[in-house]
């Protein structure tokens, strides 16, 4: 197999570059981690050269260049012969609606609660938007612990795509103190207990680089 480089951005910051970071790691896929810091002059010299978008995350496998996050997971599962989706279709189905949900929502919870994985103490306004994402997460977080909870820990039992797309969910209400309900609460012990994030967030922790418009939340 070709190598895989998973070409990722500040492990502090970078909430898209962790989603199939920790993938590919619960899947056991060797891969080479390629880091470009964000909001850099090395990242404006080289993104162009690796990403069409001029983002991160990016996976190169040979002549492949895979962008987006969730399709990154996608081909990672592929590889990894199916495993990071539930076997069950339904299931499957349902985790993947989990996934896309995140992808492509929670709008005012990524603006207000930008992820900054090694701070804690943070605080923001409870804002109208801020309370209806985090209600959202909290019913889907409890949901499945109350309807997959006999399957495993993660939200559809085994690790798979969907926690790795919530992965920076669990940062952010950890670093900010977001209310959640104790079964939601459980899954996010569950999160934060994950020997691989822990590396990751080791990872940010080494980091120097401040990005001022990403810490939010400070002395309040
Ligand atoms: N929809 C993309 C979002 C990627 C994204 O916004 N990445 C950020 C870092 S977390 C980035 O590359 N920012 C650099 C920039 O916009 O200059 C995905 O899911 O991969």
């Amino acid at each position: 197999m070709a190598a895989l480089t998973l070409i990722v951005g500040s492990h502090n910051y970078s909430s898209w570059s962790l989603r199939p970071w920790l993938l590919m790691r619960h899947l056991g896929l060797e891969f080479e981690v390629r880091q470009l810091q964000l909001d850099t002059p090395a990242f404006d010299a080289e993104i162009a050269r690796v990403s069409p978008t001029r983002r991160v995350p990016v996976l190169v496998h040979g002549d492949l260049v895979v962008w987006e996050s969730l399709a990154i997971c996608e081909y990672a599962s592929e590889l990894a012969g199916g495993r990071g989706l539930p076997a069950d279709a339904r299931l499957r189905a349902l985790a993947r609606a989990a996934a896309a949900e995140m992808h492509s929502g929670f709008g005012a919870l990524r603006a207000a609660c930008p992820m900054n994985a090694r701070a804690t103490g943070r605080r923001v306004p409870m804002t109208p938007p801020l309370a209806r994402d985090l209600a959202r997460i909290d019913a889907l977080w409890s949901g499945c612990r109350r309807d997959q909870g006999e399957l495993g820990p993660w939200l559809f039992g085994e690790f798979s795509i969907a926690d790795a797309m919530y992965a920076p969910v669990a940062l952010r209400v950890r670093t900010y103190g977001l209310p959640l309900s104790s079964l939601a609460a459980r899954y996010l012990d569950t999160m934060l207990g994950d020997p691989h994030l822990a590396e990751w967030l080791d990872a940010a922790r080494r980091e120097t680089q401040v990005i001022p418009h990403e810490e939010a939340g400070a002395g309040a």
